[in-house]
């Protein structure tokens, strides 16, 4: 039986699930969906996932939505031995934890300003943020830098584990100079992607295609509008 994942190479969230699966050695599956036509919206993709967002995962009929479940159900299925996700409790929930955090604060953090700055259509297109969606990405950033600061190089515990990827795809698009202030963060992603992910360049340099084609696209369709 085939390990389904329907994802777009656009979205941070679903390249975690690309990057532990890679880690793991687990062999997906890949169905592209195409965001730009909404096809996440076709009936049939709803009926897997109502809330019709990416990543969404089909194993052995089971299917699940939402990153972070779907990473430590890979984990917890074909990772047992894996340190990615310690089977300590304190251990474990230290990386929930920074899950969470993650989940419920940087990631809409970072999402509010990235949409408000690049992309969707022509009335957000090259907007500034708020100083409100300002304030929170640094407050946010801050308390990152200081979670990786005390672990030594690593958002949650001492060693790599799915916190970090989860939280690494979201700075794609985040520039050294928005880093400025956050040098364990700076630290953190320069040195986990370039020695401990042998598999980042290749799946990000899609994912940068991607990003390209997908605004490229939006681009066109808002200046025919
Ligand atoms: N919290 C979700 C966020 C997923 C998400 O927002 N995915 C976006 C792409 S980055 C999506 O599928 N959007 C399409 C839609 O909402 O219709 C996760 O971590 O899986």
């Amino acid at each position: 039986m085939t390990t389904k994942l329907y994802l777009n190479y656009s979205s941070p969230f679903c390249r975690s699930v690309l990057f532990v699966a890679k880690h793991l050695g687990i062999d997906l599956h890949e169905v592209n969906v195409d965001l730009v036509d909404k096809q996440q919206l076709r009936p049939e993709f709803l009926k897997l996932n109502p809330r019709h967002t990416l990543p969404t995962l089909e194993d052995e009929g089971v299917v699940i939505w939402e990153s972070r479940a779907i990473i430590q159900y890979l984990c917890n299925k074909y990772g047992r031995n894996s340190q990615l996700y310690p089977t300590d409790p304190a251990e474990r929930a230290k990386v929930d934890m920074v899950l969470d955090f993650d989940l419920g604060t940087l990631a809409p953090a970072l999402k509010a300003v990235r949409i408000t700055k690049l992309v969707t259509n022509n009335s957000t297109k090259g907007a500034k943020p708020t100083e409100q969606q300002l304030t929170t990405l640094k407050d946010s950033l801050t308390v990152l830098d200081s979670m990786i600061g005390k672990n030594g190089g690593y958002s949650a515990g001492k060693h790599l584990t799915i916190a970090d990827l989860s939280l690494i795809p979201q700075f794609l698009t985040v520039t050294t100079e928005e880093l400025a202030d956050y040098m364990h963060v700076r630290h953190w992603y320069s040195e986990i992607t370039a020695k401990e992910m042998p598999y980042f360049d290749e799946i990000n340099s899609m994912a940068v295609k991607s990003i390209e084609d997908r605004t490229r696209r939006l681009t066109e369709r808002a200046d025919k509008s």
